[in-house]
């Protein structure tokens, strides 16, 4: 018994917004929702609006979120993903749901897709409903946002609309807005509670290091959202301790957003970012578009670039939280786990199990897919090499924490400290602004610069290529190997293991992107020029094939 009056509203203001002509090619809720072409999207970001508005109904009216953000995708992107009720990504059952909404290409359709999720995924009608969003800076998101708003209206859901934002902010909210009346609320319902909310957590975390930090870290905004705030984020850090240079601020000229700038643009290309002008050893840190991820890096004498990306950030608070954990007296009560992807450096891999002696698990490439893993783990510690990540500490961790009764001074302090960082550490998804305090953080407890934070292994040799595709949907990979074999185009992976098996240390792998219309190409071997050489050939045999399988190469 759908409410038919809801239903006509929702009809009569889709007419404001059709869909694009795509002729048989279909929409797909992908890595991180739904992304394209800003003037595809109109349709899309209304029926997600429809999505969210059950999703928020068949959580007994939880707030859902929404955020309208491309991220590392050029500036004429863009996308949308929904956030569930804890802030963390919308769960993967109801991903068909929103891909049959945004391909539902009449009002017949679009009615019996909203009622076949009311009925498969018993949702009661009835029920009250919310949902928050926000955008990033690129100028569709405003059009984007009067789409959404017609949905919301339609739906009677009530909104709030946080305006511009990162990512993690938002999802820091849709958190504290449904714990707001629980025993222990997330933090404040604000843009301003979250910086309140860290910058308290990181005085707390840094002030028993012995010294800050050695020198002063700049921080390349990608001209994007990072910029402002991490501006504001400053003015809730401790003047004293820490010189943050803020540059590639430039967010009110669209063309500038991640370009030749930006986390991606930097562990893609393996170069520091247009107008760099860091001394041999200046510690530099990128964000990407939307600020959910960051990576280090810094030059050598003779400008030898060195990269400390999101295997690195991995590896380094592993190590340190290890390190409290043992401290506080607390290592026979919580274990550590690290999860990865294929793309993560086998020389991280093998650090990690041999020498921080921790269990690492492999997933499917997209932070939904690590978060999974790590929340299952007393403290999961999940990046993606690109930067991408977070810690989760379990509530079962938090338990022992808060118990815990520490035997001397040096416990107490440790113990301190790590429940500073389940403050510091944004527990809802991988957060470039809280990542980097976690960073600088550790760097000023190990009093180490960039030098010996590099130092604890070495890269093997990698490049990561992009192959432009026609039907990137023709590559699907095995499933259980993470992404690191292909089940088709059938006569591609042979030929793959074939090229591989010619270099020492040889590995790669070919899967598509979920963001970009390209099949992405990694590769390692145990020589730089091998690694070239190994992943030029794969991405000339990609390139080469027909029809799913032909395309441009770029990097
Ligand atoms: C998104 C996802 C990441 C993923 C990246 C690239 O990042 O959130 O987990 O690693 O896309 O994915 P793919 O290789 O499938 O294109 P972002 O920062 O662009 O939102």
């Amino acid at each position: 018994n759908i409410n038919e009056a809801e239903f006509k509203a929702i009809i009569k203001a889709a007419e404001d917004w059709p869909r694009a002509d795509t002729g048989n090619t279909d929409f797909g809720y992908g890595t991180a929702g739904f992304r394209m072409r800003a003037d595809l999207l109109d349709y899309v970001v209304f029926t997600v609006g429809l999505v969210a508005s059950l999703r928020s109904r068949k959580c007994g009216g939880n707030a859902i979120g929404i955020m309208i953000t491309a991220s590392h995708n050029p500036a004429d992107d863009n996308g949308v993903k929904i956030v569930d009720p804890m802030g963390e990504m919308l769960v993967s059952e109801w991903e068909p749901y929103a891909t049959a909404m945004a391909n539902a290409r009449t009002p017949d359709k679009l009615r019996n897709c909203f009622i076949q999720i009311i009925q498969n995924a018993q949702v009661h009608d009835h029920n009250a409903r919310k949902v928050i969003f926000a955008r990033d800076t690129r100028p569709s998101g405003a059009r984007l946002v009067r789409a959404l708003k017609a949905a919301l209206e339609a739906t009677n859901t009530e909104y709030v609309d946080y305006g511009i934002l990162t990512t993690p902010q938002l999802h820091y909210l849709v958190k504290a807005t449904n714990t707001e009346k629980m025993d222990k609320p997330y933090g404040e319902v604000s843009e301003e509670g979250y910086y309140k909310k860290m910058g308290k957590a990181f005085n707390e975390a840094i002030k028993r290091a012995t010294k800050p930090p050695s020198s002063p870290v700049t921080v390349d905004c990608a001209n994007g959202v990072g910029a402002p705030k991490m501006k504001k984020l400053l003015e809730y850090l401790p003047k004293d301790i820490l010189k943050i240079n803020v540059v590639n601020d430039k967010i009110e000229s669209a063309k500038d957003l991640n370009f030749q700038c930006g986390a991606d643009y930097v562990k893609t290309s393996q170069r520091v970012p247009k107008d760099f002008d860091g001394k041999p050893y200046d510690r530099w840190c990128s964000l990407d578009g939307d600020a959910d991820r960051i990576i280090y890096y810094f030059v050598e004498d003779g400008s030898v670039f060195r990269l400390l990306d999101g295997d690195r950030i991995a590896t380094l608070a592993a190590s340190f939280i290890g390190d409290l954990v043992r401290k506080s007296g607390l290592e026979d009560a919580i274990t550590i786990a690290i999860v990865q992807t294929a793309y993560a450096n086998g020389a991280s891999t093998k650090y990690v199990e041999q020498t921080l002696k921790l269990k690492v698990e492999f997933t499917n490439t997209g932070v939904k897919h690590l978060h999974h893993v790590a929340a299952m783990k007393d403290i999961g510690v999940y990046f993606e090499a690109n930067g991408h990540g977070t810690i989760l500490f379990s509530e079962r961790a938090q338990k022992a924490m808060r118990k815990h009764q520490p035997q001397s001074p040096a416990q107490m302090e440790a113990l301190e400290t790590l429940r500073a960082l389940t403050d510091l550490i944004n527990q809802t998804v991988g957060d470039a602004l809280s990542d980097f305090l976690l960073v600088e953080t550790i760097l000023a407890h190990k009093e180490w610069t960039v030098r010996e934070w590099l130092s604890t292994y070495t890269d093997l040799p990698n490049k990561l290529a992009k192959v432009l595709v026609s039907d990137r949907s023709a590559y699907k990979s095995v499933e259980g190997t993470a992404e690191r074999r292909l089940l088709t185009p059938k006569p591609v992976q042979p030929r793959i293991d074939a090229i591989v098996s010619k270099y020492r240390d040889g590995r790669c792998f070919v899967r598509a992107s979920g963001t970009e219309d390209a099949v992405r190409v990694y590769g390692e071997a145990g020589e730089v020029y091998d690694t070239e050489d190994l992943v030029g050939k794969v991405c000339e045999f990609i390139g080469g094939l027909g029809g799913g399988g032909g395309g441009g190469m770029s990097d």
